[in-house]
Formats: structure tokens, sequence, C-alpha cells
């Protein structure tokens, strides 16, 4: 089966890739879609950003269409940046800009205020059916500076306790086992085939 991930986020499509593609399902991404304009994202949270990537891009194409809405949810900062996560630090959107802008909020702060989560709303539309709308966290800690180069994003700031890391400093698939996308995947699996019928 063929699904389209509506997003342009290059870190995101791997991610999907990686995981879906062994399961025999065939992935395309936006990227592979330059014509199509972005969906502007004005809701307030993941839920409704992803409901309105998915479903204006499958009544667009008429096809199934997954969409993710994610972000860094920082304790610290009331939940920022969260759905404001791509865009934190001011456009264009920059990876470094964002992580610096982090670091400088939560400036010298202990280990013991620096909680943060990862969550991952996904949402499969179909032009005939009500939308699938499964979601995930990741639960860690902000590291004092940005270490290592895989993944996207705030991986390299993000520290997981239970692997002593970033996920800046873990492989693909090591981040693909225990990532917000990853369990709100796992969900989307359990359901999948029923919502396919
Ligand atoms: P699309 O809308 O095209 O999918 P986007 O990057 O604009 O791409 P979002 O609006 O969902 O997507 O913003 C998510 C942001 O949250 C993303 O740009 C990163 O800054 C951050 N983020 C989400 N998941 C992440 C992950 O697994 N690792 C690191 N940062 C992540």
């Amino acid at each position: 089966k063929k699904i389209i991930i509506a997003t342009k986020n290059q870190g995101k499509a791997n991610e999907f890739k990686q995981i879906l593609e062994p399961k025999g399902y065939i992935i395309e991404t936006l990227i592979d879609y330059p014509d199509i304009p972005d969906v502007v994202e004005t809701g307030f949270t993941f839920e409704e950003n992803a409901r309105l990537k998915a479903e204006t891009i499958s009544n667009l194409l008429q096809v199934p269409v997954l969409a993710d809405d994610s972000g860094l949810c920082i304790d610290a900062l009331d939940g920022s940046p969260g759905v404001f996560s791509a865009r934190f630090a001011g456009e264009p959107k920059s990876d470094a800009r964002n992580n610096a802008k982090v670091l400088a909020m939560l400036g010298e702060l202990n280990e013991l205020s620096r909680g943060a989560y990862f969550h991952c709303t996904l949402v499969l539309s179909s032009p005939k059916k009500e939308s699938l709308v499964v979601e995930g966290t990741l639960s860690g800690e902000i590291a004092k500076f940005p270490v290592g180069d895989y993944g996207f994003g705030y991986d390299p700031i993000f520290f997981v306790p239970e692997l002593g890391k970033t996920l800046g400093e873990v492989s693909e698939d090591t981040k693909n086992r225990i990532s917000h996308r990853a369990n709100a995947l796992k969900k989307l699996d359990a359901q999948i085939a029923e919502w396919f019928k």
C-alpha cells in the first residue's frame, strides 16, 4: 500500500521510510511533490495542525495521507516551544538557532530543572473516511550544550537518560526504537489494517 506523508521535513521523511518500508509500505513525501504549496499551520494544538496537513493534502491528491505534527515541550518553559518548535527562533527555519535559543533560555538551570519531552501526533486521512489520530511521547532532559550530528531538529540537545546520550549521538535505528514518532507509529500500526478495510 502506498502512503503519502504530508511532510517536507527531510529528517521526518527518513524516519518514516526506515520504519514503514520494511513493513511493506511504499512511502512518498511532499519532497517528491515540490509543486504542492505549503499548508499553513494555523492550529494551536498538535492535533489541529496534523489534521490540517493530512486532510488538506488527502483532499487534494484523493489518496490516503499521513501527517506528523510534533515538537519539543520543555517543563521550565511551561511546554514551550511546543507547536511552535519548527520556527522557535524565527524565519527562516534553523535547527542551529532553535537549539541555541533553547540553551540560552535555560541558562545554567541544573539537571533537575531541565526536564522535557518530545510529542508527536499522527493523523491518517482519506477522502472517504474518518481520520485516524494517534500520539506518542519521549521523555528526556535538555543537555547543557549540543552533542552529536545524527538526527535533526532538537536531537543534539535532547538527552535521554536511559541511553546516557543525546539523540544526536545515536543511530537512526536506536532513535526509531524509542522515539515519540516511533511510539505513535506503533499505535497506528495496531489500527491501520482495520482502518484500511
Ligand atoms: P512538516 O510540517 O513539513 O512536517 P515541520 O518541521 O514544519 O515539517 P512541525 O511543524 O511538526 O514540522 O515541527 C516539528 C518541529 O519539532 C521540527 O521542525 C523540529 O524542530 C522539532 N522536532 C519534531 N520531531 C523531532 C525529532 O524527532 N527530533 C528533533 N526535533 C524534532
